[in-house]
């Protein structure tokens, strides 16, 4: 993923093959030549798995829940489309996955049946002290990882909204995200992905001045273990949640090209050292 983009899935899904969160059972091995639907695979047998808090939280039951109902046909709008095309369904009405199999059917963790959508708010900045590019990430409590403080959208919110809302809610930092630079919109290799239910994201990219971002005031959030401005290297990068790794090299590139048209010709030279890196 070198450059802005939206749309379609290129790469193979790795995590959402490979990793899984505990709760789920061990996903059905999916080989590289087996991911697409279109590909016959005999004998594909996934394990069916919806966790208890998706089904607590089943919103034609429990008027506060982010759920949708367990039978695929109780849903009142399946999406026909996603930020990678036109939706496939399977015999029994089931969203199927847009990068294929996964090993395991069902929505596992993710509420929504098909794509589940998320913003990521990638901000950066350049720490004069130590001369390197820093990223304001959180560590996960589900899984211990680092990550872009990014979020699910609410059923009606736009996607500007979401993406101050969950900076705000897991750092304490407070942006007009609006400035922020478009990077991706499209699918996520994500942990809790399965055949039928999937992350979808659309990130945008801030690139802040060192004076603005040394005054900032981190605070974790619920969903957040903790807070931190993360020194970017190509290793801390690699170890990012999710597709992150990719989110935030693109945003990098884009950072590189000067798209923020905001960078010293000293801050220039760190973020090219970097990018050399990756
Ligand atoms: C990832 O999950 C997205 O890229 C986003 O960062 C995140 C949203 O899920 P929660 O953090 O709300 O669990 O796929």
């Amino acid at each position: 993923m070198g450059e802005a983009e939206k749309g379609v899935t290129t790469a193979l899904h790795v995590k959402a093959r490979f990793e899984k969160p505990a709760e789920y059972p061990e996903r059905f091995p999916v080989p590289d030549d087996l991911v697409g639907w279109e590909i016959p695979y005999a004998g594909y047998a996934p394990p069916y798995y919806v966790s208890p808090v998706v089904l607590q939280n089943d919103s034609s039951r429990n008027p506060a829940g982010w759920a949708d109902p367990e039978g695929v046909a109780l849903v009142a709008e399946l999406p026909a489309e996603s930020f990678s095309g036109v939706i496939r369904f399977d015999s029994a009405g089931r969203p199927l996955n847009p990068a294929g199999r996964t090993g395991i059917a069902g929505r596992g963790l993710l509420g929504k049946w098909g794509p589940n959508f998320a913003a990521d708010p990638i901000i950066t900045r350049i720490n004069h002290h130590e001369q390197r590019v820093e990223m304001l990430a959180v560590q996960r409590r589900d899984n211990g990882q680092w990550a872009i403080p990014g979020g699910m959208v609410d059923r009606g919110e736009e996607v500007s909204r979401t993406l101050a809302r969950e900076l705000q809610e897991e750092t304490g930092v407070v942006l007009d995200m609006g400035e922020g630079v478009f990077v991706y919109q499209g699918y996520v290799d994500d942990p809790r992905n399965t055949d039928n239910a999937w992350m979808e994201t659309t990130a945008k990219h801030l690139h802040l001045d060192h004076g603005l971002a040394e005054r900032m005031d981190l605070q974790a959030g619920d969903d957040a273990r903790a807070v931190r401005w993360l020194p970017l290297s190509a290793e801390s990068i690699r170890g990012l949640y999710a597709s992150h790794c990719a989110l935030v090299s693109s945003a990098l590139a884009g950072l590189g090209r000067d798209e923020h048209s905001t960078l010293s010709k000293r801050d220039r030279g760190i973020v090219e050292s970097l990018l050399k890196m990756l």
